[in-house]
C-alpha cells in the first residue's frame, strides 16, 4: 500500500468545524510548529536499508478560535480561544524508523522504493483557554479570564505509514509523515482544572480523548542548508476531544481543530557517510532559516 498526499482530501484551510471556527483569516496568527529531526544517532552501514531519526519537538503554536467548551456555569457551553504550545519546562522527544519492504531491502535506495515508517513523539504541552464569550464567563472569574495549564503530558502521539522514497526530497520523502497518516494519541491524559466549574463542591479536570496531529500535505516547503540540515515548513492540524469531569459525569467537548502554518527542521544522514551530530548553533541557524522561510512564504501567499 502506497500512501499519497492528495489536495482534494485537504480539510484545511478554510474549514469551519463545530466549535472550531478556524478560517483562512486565522492563518497568519495561527500556528508555528517546529520539529527537529536528527538522523543517524547510530552509525549506519553505507548500504543500510533501515533509517532512524531522533526527534525533538522544539516549538508548537496551535490555535483555535471560538471553540465551545463545557466550562461555563454548570458545565454549560462557553466560547473560548484555545492555545496549545510546547511545554516551556519539559522537552518533547520522539523517534522514527524506516524499513524498506521491497527490492529485498538491500542496495542503494532507489526512486520509488517502498518503505514502512513508524514514528512517535512524547509531547509535553501547555494549554491556555481564554473566555471570549460575550454572554457567559468562567464560574467565579471575571469576563475574559484566561486559564493556564502548563506542563501537561506526556501525550504519546504515534503514526505508521507506507511511503515511496523520493530521492530528490529531504529525508527521501519518508519523514515527516504524509497528510493521510496523522499522529494519533489515545486518551487517558488528565489535566486538573483547579476549579469547580459545575459548582458541586468538587474540583474538575479535563480528560483528553483521541488527539490527532496531522502534517498537511499542501504548501510544504523545504530548504536544505549547506551542512545537510533541512528546514521543512508546513501546515499542521491538531484535533482535540475529551471531557470535563469530576465524579461520574463526562460532558464531552470537541472535536476542536487547531491549525496553522508549521515549520520543521531535519538533518538527513545516510545511507552513505554519516555526518557529525548537528551542533546546537546549526540548529539555531536552522530555526532562523525557518523563520525567514515562513515569512517569505507568508509574503508569497499574501496571508
Ligand atoms: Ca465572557
Ligand atoms: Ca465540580
Amino acid at each position: 500500500m502506497v500512501t499519497r498526499v492528495g489536495r482534494e482530501a485537504l480539510p484545511w484551510p478554510g474549514r469551519v468545524t463545530p466549535g472550531g471556527h478556524m478560517t483562512r483569516r486565522n492563518r497568519a496568527a495561527a500556528t508555528l510548529l517546529t520539529l527537529s529531526t536528527v538522523f543517524g544517532s547510530q552509525v549506519l552501514p553505507a548500504q543500510a536499508a533501515e533509517l532512524e531519526w531522533d526527534l525533538e519537538l522544539l516549538s508548537m503554536d496551535l490555535n483555535a478560535t471560538g471553540a465551545l467548551m463545557p466550562l461555563g456555569p454548570g458545565w454549560g457551553p462557553i466560547r473560548t480561544d484555545i492555545h496549545v504550545g510546547e511545554s516551556q519546562a519539559l522537552g518533547s522527544v520522539g523517534h522514527a524508523a524506516a524499513n524498506r519492504v521491497e527490492n529485498g531491502g538491500g542496495g542503494p535506495i532507489q526512486e520509488g522504493d517502498l518503505f514502512e515508517v513508524g514514528s512517535f513523539f512524547d509531547v509535553f504541552f501547555d494549554i491556555t483557554i481564554t473566555d471570549v464569550d460575550p454572554q457567559s464567563d468562567f464560574p467565579g472569574l471575571p469576563a475574559g479570564a484566561q486559564l493556564n495549564f502548563a506542563g501537561n503530558g506526556p501525550l504519546r502521539l504515534q503514526t505508521l505509514y507506507s511511503v515511496e522514497a523520493r530521492l530528490n526530497q529531504p529525508n527521501f520523502g519518508l519523514f515527516p509523515p504524509p497528510e493521510s497518516a496523522p499522529y494519533l494519541g489515545f486518551g487517558g491524559l488528565e489535566i486538573p482544572l483547579g476549579g469547580d466549574f459545575n459548582g458541586n463542591g468538587e474540583p474538575d479536570k479535563i480528560k483528553l480523548g483521541v488527539v490527532t496531529l496531522t502534517v498537511v500535505g499542501a504548501n510544504r516547503t523545504f530548504i536544505t542548508l549547506p551542512d545537510g540540515m533541512v528546514i521543512d515548513a508546513f501546515d499542521a492540524i491538531m484535533n482535540l476531544s475529551g471531557a470535563v469531569v469530576d465524579l461520574s459525569q463526562d460532558p464531552p467537548f470537541g472535536p476542536i481543530i487547531l491549525a496553522g502554518p508549521t515549520t520543521a527542521s531535519s538533518h538527513l544522514q545516510g545511507p552513505g557517510p554519516v555526518p557529525e551530530p548537528m551542533p546546537l548553533v546549526l540548529l539555531l541557524l536552522g530555526l532562523g532559516g525557518a523563520a525567514l522561510s515562513r515569512a517569505r512564504q507568508v509574503g508569497d501567499h499574501g496571508v
